[in-house]
């Protein structure tokens, strides 16, 4: 009774900071995903996190399997994290000039990833991708740019098509306001269908500018790419003349220390980064062979700027959180939780129509008999299951991203108590209500 009327009580606060939040931001948030429109109800007010928790503003605290949408490898508040961020702000925000701490970092991120001998700073994936693409164009002086179906590389228009995450869930794929023109040169090929990127190359390879992939597809669930996927991309691009992007924006530091790239032994030409690169502030990035970047102005003809790119502030925490992690041997911790995941779900989901799918600390469960491996299977699993699983969850206060086209990651801070409660519950939902 008493719990019931805190939570009433509280409840009022939650939904008079949402009514205030509906008045000013539409659907009262600043990214579409975070509505809660795929799974019902209102979503979270969130009033802080530490560790592997967050709280709500009515004092509910849940396991937190979003992470800020991956960036926080080490969890929320990381004391080093926390510490570098206000050092470095007491030392001033900002200046509009280089600081020794971009060049730290983008050094730090060249040592991890040997294939970026050179990266631009942005503030964001999106502007990571979008600048990465304009790059490829000048650089090949083509304009084809060919994508996947659901994978997802931000809001640029050029590549806001059949993309995924909050575009997917929405429902809405293509998105209002993006002219035919400016995707008139985006191509889309189902995910991990290396013959049909071989079909379209042997008729217009030519004109390909660049290949983007998301190396692990993170924006439609978690799903790893098929054998031979991306070393095929590779061939085929390199034949062609063609330049192969990696969107690490999800992957990078987080699959590996040097990413996907390093996981599956593939070398792209460029690699766009974000989220653990900022350790949870707007940071991204893309990078890769020096020929390509040296065309970035102001060496060369390809326009590229942003006010607060390499931030210090945000760079100071990309570095506590990448050097940290590197240092306290997270990536190891990340891929025994993983397993330790993976091994408790797939007890969990035992005979029951439920695919399990798993790299690194990226987490993906999809209500289905078998396994999605693009966009058109992933989209064909029974998402209503999803929303009763997740309000399930969330009721026993374990927070999973509000889509069925989401990844769910893990962090150093998470427990194997944690994760073994996660499955408990996952269990006793399956046992009672999916079988
Ligand atoms: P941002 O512009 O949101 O920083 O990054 C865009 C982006 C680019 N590439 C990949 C592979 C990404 O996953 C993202 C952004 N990820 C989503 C989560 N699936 C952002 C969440 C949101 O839109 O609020």
């Amino acid at each position: 009774m008493i719990d019931g009327v805190v939570e009433a009580v509280a409840g009022d606060r939650r939904a008079r900071l949402l009514e205030r939040a509906e008045a000013v931001l539409p659907g009262g948030v600043n990214s579409p995903v975070r509505s809660f429109r795929a799974v019902g109800g209102r979503p979270l007010v969130i009033a802080g996190g530490s560790g592997a928790r967050v709280t709500d503003v009515n004092g509910k605290s849940y396991v937190d399997y979003v992470l800020s949408y991956g960036p926080l490898v080490l969890g929320h508040a990381h004391p080093e994290v926390v510490d570098a961020i206000s050092a470095t702000a007491r030392n001033g925000t900002g200046f509009g000039a280089t600081t020794e701490l971009e060049i730290e970092l983008a050094e730090l991120v060249r040592e991890l990833v040997p294939s970026v001998e050179m990266l631009r700073m942005t503030n964001s994936g999106t502007e990571a991708t979008m600048s990465a693409i304009r790059l490829a164009r000048g650089f090949t002086g083509r304009d084809v740019v060919v994508k996947f179906e659901g994978n997802y590389h931000g809001h640029g228009d050029v590549l806001l098509v059949s993309a995924g995450s909050g575009a997917a869930t929405q429902g809405q794929p293509d998105s209002a306001g993006v002219p035919r023109g400016a995707v008139a040169d985006t191509v889309v090929l189902p995910y991990n269908d290396l013959d049909a990127v071989r079909e379209y190359f042997s008729g217009h390879g030519g004109n390909v500018a660049a290949v983007i992939v998301e190396p692990v597809a993170g924006n439609m669930g978690c799903v790893p790419p098929a054998a031979g996927f991306l070393p095929g991309l590779r061939e085929l691009t390199t034949r062609h003349g063609a330049l192969l992007v990696f969107d690490e924006v999800m992957t990078g530091f987080r699959v590996a220390p040097g990413g996907a790239q390093q996981l599956y032994a593939v070398t792209p030409d460029l690699s766009c980064f974000g989220k653990v690169i900022g350790g949870g502030l707007p940071v991204g990035a893309f990078g890769g062979r020096r020929d390509v970047m040296e065309l970035l102005a102001p060496l060369g003809p390809v326009y590229q700027a942003g006010t607060l790119s390499g931030n210090p502030v945000a760079m100071a925490a990309g570095l506590a959180t990448v050097r940290t992690a590197l240092r306290t041997g997270c990536h190891r911790r990340l891929e025994e939780l993983g397993r330790r995941w993976e091994t408790g779900m797939r007890q969990a989901t035992a005979d029951a129509p439920v695919s399990v799918h798993r790299v690194g600390s990226m987490l993906g469960l999809f209500f289905t008999e078998s396994p999605p491996t693009d966009f058109a299977s992933a989209s064909g699993t029974d998402t209503d299951a999803f929303r009763r699983f997740f309000r399930h969850l969330l009721a026993r206060g374990i927070h999973l991203a509000p889509s069925p086209f989401e990844a769910g990651f893990l962090s150093g801070a998470h427990t194997p108590a944690d994760v073994d409660r996660t499955c408990e519950i996952a269990a006793d939902w399956l046992t009672r209500e999916y079988r």
